[in-house]
């Protein structure tokens, strides 16, 4: 095997045949501003509370955006990184580690590497947490950004932390200051932090009650979730106050769970159902992911089943970027002709029909338990893929792949 083997894979089954047309080029001279909402699941859009909307800013922004309903999150250990690792890169996290830590000399293709080759674009990452925190102060310069705000650049003190450091409220407030300075247009990645676990929230913060169940922290979580909507709707807002809104696309997306299956009994009462199935954990698994254009009034839910893997080409595209060459196991969001399963990192996969998970085959509509042998071909594509992956990460493989010519770098590789 080697990179030559891992391209004639990738050409026949991910490469879409057909260039998509959908929005190609639509984010060329626009600044992209990609939000990473930590711990945001799907289940909570359109969803109430004691009668209340839970996230009413998400629920009405994303009216006015592609809305992709079907989407989910693929992390593994390396959690936030593990989701920054696939939306830079189309590569799908490690099994057994964050390669954020392990792998952070690695030669990479990434998003911010190639805009910046293409079309000038710098890219920048704004997230109030140290900067060694999952090693990103070294993964982002193998990754290409040009600058990371880190928690350095933001002011405060004890009384505006809830949580895990820096409200998101203060956090965006302080991150529009910072990027009006950017030169444009650019690339950036914001990260929040008040949605995370375990999700406190000052009781004079709190603008919806708690739940009501066994687990403190799905009680908590809708809190913490609402105070992150806010922010968020005071972003938007202040985007175009500052005259920087109609000159950008705006990207929203979930980074992982924040309610892990140690809930499911309370998560079942809140669902209203009798228990949280094997099947029924893995559609918990979904993410919000949302395409806002201003301007742009083809706007609607896509129900296609999609993920974090699919982040890289869709940008590219929207760029206006032809790649052909690159080895990505992503498909376009927008494309008609895409991958039929999407692979997580723990041996789950959920297929168009099929859904494989605890040992059982799932039928995807009913979540009926099948025949096993359903899955076979799924599940066989989904490790072939993982195993690819992992071996252009663990053996460094991009140093040998030429990506102009789409042909192998060095004759002595392997
Ligand atoms: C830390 C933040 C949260 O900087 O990104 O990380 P997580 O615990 O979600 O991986
Ligand atoms: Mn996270």
């Amino acid at each position: 095997s080697g990179i030559d083997e891992i391209d004639e894979y990738v050409n026949e089954n991910v490469r879409e045949k057909e260039a998509p047309v959908d929005l190609t080029g639509i984010a060329e001279d626009r600044n992209i501003i990609y939000i990473a909402v930590e711990s945001m699941q799907t289940f909570l859009v359109d969803e109430t509370l004691h009668g209340e909307e839970i996230i009413p800013f998400i629920n009405e922004f994303k009216e006015d955006s592609y809305y992709f309903d079907n989407f989910y999150h693929q992390t593994g250990l390396g959690k936030t990184s593990d989701h920054e690792f696939l939306l830079d890169n189309s590569l799908y996290p490690l099994p057994n580690s964050a390669a954020f830590f392990t792998h952070a000399q690695n030669e990479y293709n990434s998003l911010p590497k190639i805009i910046k080759e293409e079309l000038d674009y710098n890219s920048y990452v704004f997230h109030a947490n140290n900067e060694s925190f999952w090693n990103r102060n070294v993964m982002y310069d193998s990754l290409g950004y040009e600058e990371f705000f880190d928690v350095e650049s933001y002011e405060f003190d004890e009384s505006d932390e809830i949580g895990w450091g820096l409200n998101d409220k203060d956090f965006v407030d302080q991150t529009v200051d910072l990027i009006k300075d950017l030169d444009e247009p650019f690339y950036s990645k914001m990260i929040t932090l008040t949605h995370h676990f375990p999700f406190e929230m000052p009781e004079e913060e709190a603008t919806i009650d708690q739940f009501d169940s066994d687990s403190v922290t799905l009680n908590q979580y809708f809190q913490t979730a609402r105070y992150t909507d806010e922010a968020l709707e005071q972003f938007i807002d202040q985007l175009k106050e500052e005259g920087i809104y109609e000159d950008s696309i705006i990207i929203m997306m979930g980074d992982h769970y924040g309610i892990s299956s140690y809930h499911n009994d309370a998560m079942a009462q809140f669902l209203g159902e009798d228990e949280i199935t094997p099947y029924d954990e893995v559609k918990l698994q979904r993410v919000p992911m949302i395409v806002h254009i201003p301007g742009h009034e083809d706007t609607g839910t896509i129900s296609t089943l999609s993920g974090q893997i699919d982040y890289k080409p869709t940008m590219l595209n929207m760029l206006g970027i032809e790649n052909q060459n690159d080895i990505m196991f992503g498909n376009d969001l927008f494309s008609q002709d895409r991958k039929d399963f999407i692979a997580f990192r723990d041996g789950r996969i959920v297929g168009e029909d099929y859904i494989y998970a605890s040992g059982n085959c799932y039928e995807n509509s009913s979540g009926e338990i099948i025949e096993e042998a359903h899955c076979d071909t799924m599940r066989e594509q989904a490790e072939q893929e993982l195993n690819y992956s992992d071996e252009i990460i663990y053996g460094d493989l991009f140093r040998f792949y030429d990506f102009e010519q789409g042909e192998i770098a060095d004759e002595n590789e392997s």
